[in-house]
């Protein structure tokens, strides 16, 4: 007899305790999501091309995804610096983005259709190197530098 109140006891006080962290986590979730709607990332990663044109069209895919807010494609580096919310887009929406214009990033291979429609002067080499920053680095912008 005795074991059972002290079960019910237990039961008792770990009802109070889960019911209490509940209530922190639903906080927890609240103040993240808040956070979330200003998240602005940075990013940097690979894309194939030779010239301004391949400059202006590649930035403009990559703008014309709902979120980003700056691209800045290097054509010395093969490589582009894009800046976007991460509440409204992701990165593969933006390397998909630039793919369906014609040009191949790191991870996407670009439409083939659209590569033949480029001018002949963007039709750039598709063993071409493609500045990677060394190591894949999607999320992390802690060693970002600048
Ligand atoms: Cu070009």
């Amino acid at each position: 007899m005795k074991r059972v109140i002290l079960s019910v006891a237990v039961m008792a006080a770990m009802g109070l305790t889960s019911c209490k962290s509940e209530t922190k986590k639903v906080e927890e979730i609240t103040t993240t999501e808040a956070a979330k709607e200003i998240a602005m990332t940075d990013l940097s990663f690979g894309v194939r091309g030779n010239c301004g044109m391949c400059k202006n069209t590649i930035e403009k895919a990559a703008n014309s995804v709902e979120g980003v807010t700056d691209a800045n494609w290097d054509k010395d580096k093969k490589k582009i610096d894009v800046s976007f919310d991460s509440s409204k887009t992701d990165a593969m929406a933006i390397h998909n983005a630039i793919a369906a214009s014609g040009y191949d990033t790191e991870k996407v291979a670009g439409n083939e259709e659209a590569y033949k429609n480029l001018p002949g002067c963007c039709q750039y080499d598709h063993e071409m190197m493609m500045n990677q920053s060394g190591e894949m680095k999607s999320d992390d912008h802690s060693n970002h530098d600048h």
